[in-house]
């Protein structure tokens, strides 16, 4: 997944390119620090960001100004541009420190070009961290709770989600005010620089206040709502893919839904289509959502974000939990996706396992795996066949739900055939005296509800 061969690719588009920088503490392995940048590197392409270099340096700890130690500092400064230094004076004092990438507070010249414009750090930084790296680096910092944070927000679906989003948010960005931010201006919203010192920080941090507050009651009645919403919505036939970050659900909701062709390339585009219906399309259809994946290390601050993010997959009627087959660590892995999934209600939801990636695993493993997961099915985007199956398995799984039924429209509500033929498999129509009697298949749940409307 790294490409080294991005490191001197021109950009055709603007897209922004990305340093990832890590700190490897002692007791961490050097497999561990490269399968934690794998996942950010995953993480940063899928917000549509470029990663050009990667930078590890080994230290003590994390507690450091400047996180890194001067040489390495220096060997980052000459990928951003920066001058690998924090200057404090008088100028400091006043303007220091601005969130934007604009280097009017740097000395000039810059050493080298900037072959970097984002650096994004493997581990959380304290707001004064990233506040020196920004100054020594000559460009914006994020650290990995700022990545995963803009992930989860581009993925936001609910109502609850987004709430949740902004409140995890407003608490990661609020020890991130400084005295010549203004609010506009940490919202990206530039230009709007306040410059009243003390007045515009303590506002900022008020209104902050006061917008957590509002925001934890909205949750709480947001939360009641949402459950009822919830359960209008299963009637529709819906499958949910769940797993790991890298476990390949895009991948497989692309082929599955046919949505191939458009967001292959366009990695943001494929953030917020996150339902789609099954292709070739069914009667009545099913649908097919994608979730978030689920993470390494997931900074703590984000846990009820993402859970809340991953409550769309409460909305499913069959639950495809994908496993990399390739990963080692997959059985722990799954073990984790069912106990999360247990944890936010969801572990009632029939799940089918898919072991998948199997084009890189080999034969023997794979039988291996096979008996260890007597139930999964094996798939690989890269064999057709097998997504076939899994095609058929998801048709198959709807079809044991329905059940056949005989249903009389009456002509004084024939207006409701579009939204029956929608909702169910009509077999046949005969229409004679009073109406229309339908042979039909059904969930129970969906026939339940068409004979109280009809009686
Ligand atoms: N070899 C192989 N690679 C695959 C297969 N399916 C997906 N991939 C690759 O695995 C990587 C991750 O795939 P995604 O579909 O983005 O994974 P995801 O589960 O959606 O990841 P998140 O959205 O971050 O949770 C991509 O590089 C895919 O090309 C497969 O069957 N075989
Ligand atoms: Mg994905």
């Amino acid at each position: 997944m790294p490409s080294p061969n991005d490191r001197h690719h021109a950009t055709e588009r603007p897209q922004r390119r990305a340093m990832l920088v890590s700190v490897q503490l002692p007791d961490v392995p050097d497999a561990e620090v490269t399968i934690s940048l794998d996942e950010l590197e995953h993480l940063c392409k899928g917000l549509g960001l470029t990663v050009v270099h990667r930078l590890t340096q080994k230290r003590p700890n994390l507690t450091a100004a400047l996180l890194l130690g001067g040489g390495k500092l220096h060997e980052a400064a000459s990928w951003t541009g920066g001058t690998g230094e924090i200057h404090v004076g008088p100028r400091n004092k006043t303007h220091g420190g601005k969130k934007d990438k604009d280097d009017n507070e740097l000395p000039e010249p810059t050493p080298e070009p900037r072959r970097a414009d984002l650096v994004v750090v493997d581990t959380e930084l304290v707001p004064g961290q990233q506040r020196n790296l920004e100054r020594a680096l000559g460009v914006e910092v994020l650290d990995r709770t700022g990545i995963i944070l803009l992930v989860f927000e581009a993925r936001a679906r609910t109502r609850e989600a987004r709430l949740e989003l902004e409140l995890a948010r407003l608490l990661y960005d609020t020890p991130r005010l400084r005295d010549d931010d203004s609010i506009a201006d940490r919202e990206g919203g530039g230009g709007g620089r306040g410059g009243r010192g003390h007045t515009n920080l303590e506002l900022a941090k008020q209104r902050t206040r006061d917008r957590t507050a509002a925001l934890r009651k909205e949750l709480e009645t947001v939360r009641a709502t949402e459950d009822s919403r919830r359960a209008r919505r299963t009637d529709q036939a819906r499958v949910a893919l769940v797993g790991y970050t890298n476990s390949g659900k895009s991948s497989l909701m692309r082929v599955l839904t046919g949505s191939e062709v458009y967001v292959q390339d366009a990695l943001f585009a494929t953030l917020g289509t996150t339902v789609r219906a099954l292709q070739p399309e069914t009667t009545p259809r099913i649908l097919v959502a994608d979730t978030v994946g689920f993470l390494r290390n997931l900074p703590h601050g984000l846990v009820a974000s993402f859970r809340s993010t991953l409550e769309e997959a409460r909305e499913a009627g069959l639950l495809l939990i994908v496993l990399d087959a390739s990963d080692p660590e997959m059985p722990a892995h799954l073990a984790v996706t069912r106990q999360v999934l247990a944890e936010i209600g969801a572990g009632d939801i029939p799940v089918q396992l898919l072991l998948h990636k199997t084009d890189r695993v080999e034969p023997a493993a794979l039988q291996q795996l096979s008996a260890q997961f007597p139930d999964a099915l094996r798939t690989s985007t890269r064999d057709p066949d097998t997504m076939q199956a899994l095609r058929q398995a998801i048709v198959d799984y709807f079809d044991s739900q329905m059940a056949a039924a005989q249903v009389d429209v009456p002509y004084a509500k024939l207006a409701m055939l579009g939204e029956i033929r929608a909702a169910t498999r009509v077999l046949e129509e005969t229409y004679h005296g009073e109406g229309v009697r339908l042979m039909l298949r059904a969930p129970a749940s969906v026939l339940e509800k068409l004979r109280r409307t009809l009686r």
